[in-house]
């Protein structure tokens, strides 16, 4: 976790000047908010300092306006030990009420963090210390449970570590946390929903598309859906339209790069932490077993691709075996656009970026109408249609 500026310090030792290392370092390091490099700055022990407050976040030329936790997006690792105890003091700095849910956390509902259900919430120029036992383990994050703060870069990463010795195995590891960045803000984006729900949908089927046969569909199925008023590609509410995808706060030009040494088993802990999307993710040329779901072991299955829902975590392990960089795809489920980012030996390297793939049709299957219905992500309120990815959980833990 420390090798960047491990790296950095042997540059610098070597006589190098800052404005010789400079070029030296990649495009994320001097794009995202402020404080976030190529790690995430991870906080440990009994007793951490939160601050929630306003950042610039710069995404090529453009810079917008972010609500983050100590500065940076995403906020920063929070890294615990199962079995310890934890005292989270989290000062509010904005001119609204915030919060934090420890997602997935088992702990005394007066510390879950949901204002008007379990806590007042946090006022301006207010402290609130968050006080529990853990007692779990496993790859988690925290967010914001005010407004529409998420969606404007209030979640972050929380790891556990394991009392005993940890059952997956494993050389190294990276924290992978997908979301989605717009540049509007996210009352206008519910404005723009509010006035037309396909607002930014431009991929829906059109007569055009009917005819010349690009909508992949027959004038019967494509009358049923018009019966419906509904269109077969009503996939995403929010798209690519205004989306830009990140990890790890960094768009896909940035290439946030996480190193390996070839025939390492590396850990990546993937964490779906976007307020709209869901993505499929996969690493073209290397396999993927996954080894825990949401925080829960699970037998190890090997996968090409999953698909992981709004505030989902997945840990895979992949052995990249070869000298060479890897893509890390995180696809938006609508294919309007992805998130980047790469697996390499060394900083530097990038790997081939594959086009987005086409947009699928909705069939009556994804409409609920067959017997599965609706599914665990959508009943708790965190988003619709993770269908793959629970069909690839069940299957795991079975
Ligand atoms: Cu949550």
């Amino acid at each position: 976790m420390i090798w960047d500026r491990r790296t950095l310090l042997r540059l610098a030792g070597g006589g190098a000047t800052l404005a010789a290392l400079q070029p030296l370092t990649p495009a994320w390091a001097h794009t995202g908010s402020h404080g976030v490099g190529p790690t995430l700055e991870s906080l440990n022990g009994p007793d951490i300092a939160l601050t929630v407050g306003h950042s610039p976040f710069r995404l090529g030329e453009r810079t917008g306006h972010a609500v983050t936790v100590n500065g940076a997006l995403p906020a920063p690792l929070i890294r615990l030990r199962e079995g310890q105890n934890v005292r989270l003091s989290v000062t509010n700095t904005l001119d609204e009420d915030t919060s934090i849910h420890w997602h997935g956390l088992l702990l005394p509902f007066q510390m879950d963090g949901v204002p008007g259900i379990s806590f007042p919430g946090i006022r301006p120029r207010e402290t609130f210390v968050y006080e529990f036992p853990i007692r779990q383990s496993g790859t988690y994050w925290y967010h914001s449970h005010s407004g529409l703060q998420e969606a404007m870069g209030h979640f972050g990463p929380m790891i556990i570590d394991p009392a005993e010795r940890d059952p997956i195995a494993f050389d190294r590891e990276h924290v992978i946390v997908l979301s989605d960045w717009s540049f509007l803000h996210p009352h206008e984006i519910l404005r723009r929903l509010k006035v037309s729900p396909g607002y930014f949908n431009q991929q829906r089927t059109t007569v055009a598309g009917l005819l010349s046969g690009a909508d992949r569909m027959g004038v019967s199925e494509r009358r049923m859906w018009a019966g419906m008023r509904m269109d077969p590609r009503d996939i995403s509410d929010v798209t690519g339209a205004t989306y830009t995808y990140l990890v790890n706060g960094h768009g896909p030009d940035d290439n946030w790069t996480g190193i390996f040494t070839p025939g390492e088993r590396v850990r990546l802990r993937i964490i779906n932490a976007a307020a709209m999307t869901n993505f499929n993710v996969r690493i073209p040329d290397l396999a993927m077993t996954v080894v825990q779901a949401d925080g829960e072991n699970v037998r190890p299955i090997e996968v090409d691709e999953f698909q992981i829902a709004v505030a989902e975590t997945y840990d895979v392990i992949v052995t990249p075996p070869d000298d060479r960089a890897y893509t890390i795809v995180s696809e938006a489920v609508d294919r309007s656009g992805m998130g980047r980012a790469t697996l390499a030996p060394r900083l530097g390297m990038s790997a081939a970026i594959p086009p987005v793939r086409e947009i699928p049709n909705l069939t009556m299957r994804d409409m609920g109408m067959d017997m599965g219905g609706m599914d665990h992500g959508a009943a708790m309120g965190h988003g619709a249609m993770d269908h793959g990815a629970m069909n690839m959980r069940d299957r795991a833990r079975a």
